[in-house]
């Protein structure tokens, strides 16, 4: 938080020294805009912030933004920022990468992090295809599609994973673009400050294998106004319509993991970790954590 004598941060004070080597045009450039000025107008402070990566193009992001970051393993991202918020929920925590890196590898953590409901934000950089491989498809990618791993076209269904996050318990799941950076710039704002797990599927088109930019400015509408979000039925028939729904399409307030540790602690007065081992030890007459004789 800015005081007196740090005035408020602007979207290039979270630039770091490192510049972006994605291909010029690709979506992920949109995206960490957006980002940075997310940062700025919620004034985010980069010494109480982490961003958490798996592997990918849109991986790389959290090199480039001047606050903590980890760029983990394939499809690791939400356990490792889980890991991070529950160890000091004092922290913001952005996780964010690729479709692949989500969905395919990392899908089996997508569910749990959203049912647990840990406050994090998780963005992820949809360009329906593996672009650090070279263009195979992706969770994302269409039928029919055709790639260097699919050259006579994709025979999967794609993942929905807007519909996932709803299914899942996500309180927060909304998709934006990154060709309309005012817009992500807002949901990104809006999934920061909700109290929970915040899912943004952003389109962000890859130029060099699969460049759908022109096509999906085409396919984007904006949700009606008129669309309860507190509506699940609603949500998940906006998740499922053909084309690309932008905005909020679900939002639900339930208590935090972190919060529910916090009360557990709080009401439980043999939460002495040490203690509670010893009695464990004492009953299963096993020394945890000390040497075995
Ligand atoms: C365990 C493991 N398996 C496979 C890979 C190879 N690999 C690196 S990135 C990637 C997919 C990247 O696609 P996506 O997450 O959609 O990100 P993008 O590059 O499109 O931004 C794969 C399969 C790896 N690095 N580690
Ligand atoms: S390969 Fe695709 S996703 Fe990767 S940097 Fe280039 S345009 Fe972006």
């Amino acid at each position: 938080m800015s005081t007196a004598e740090t005035p408020k941060r602007k979207p290039n004070d979270f630039k770091s020294d490192l510049k972006p080597i994605w291909c010029p045009g690709c979506g992920d450039f949109g995206v960490l805009a957006s980002l940075y000025r997310a940062f700025a107008q919620l004034d985010v402070d980069p010494a109480r912030t982490v961003i958490v990566s798996g592997i990918g193009c849109s991986s790389r992001l959290p090199g480039f933004v001047s606050t903590y970051g980890v760029h983990t393993l394939h499809g690791r991202a939400l356990p490792v920022a889980m890991g991070v918020k529950l160890a000091n929920p004092e922290l913001t925590v952005v996780a964010v990468g690729g479709d692949g890196d989500g969905f395919a590898i990392g899908a089996g953590h997508f569910p749990h992090a959203a049912r647990r409901n840990v406050d994090i934000t998780y963005l992820v950089m949809d360009n329906e295809i593996y672009g650090l491989t070279k263009g195979q498809v992706s969770p994302t990618s269409l039928t029919e599609q055709k790639a260097p791993s699919t050259p006579w076209g994709n025979l999967e269904t794609p993942l929905n994973t807007l519909a996932f996050a709803i299914a899942s318990g996500a309180g927060f799941v909304a998709r934006g673009a990154s060709f309309n950076t005012k817009a992500l710039t807002e949901l990104i704002v809006q999934a920061m400050e909700h109290p929970g797990f915040s899912y943004i599927d952003a389109l962000s088109p890859c130029v060099m294998f699969n460049n759908t930019q022109d096509e999906w400015k085409e396919l984007v509408t904006d949700v009606a106004p008129d669309h309860d979000i507190a509506d699940k039925v609603g949500a998940f028939d906006l998740a499922l319509k053909g084309g690309f729904t932008l905005g909020i399409l679900y939002k639900e307030l339930r208590p935090t993991l972190d919060e529910k540790y916090r009360h557990l602690v709080e009401r439980t007065p043999d939460s002495d970790i040490d203690a509670m081992l010893d009695a464990f030890s004492a009953r299963k007459g096993v020394a945890i954590g000390k040497p075995l004789a």
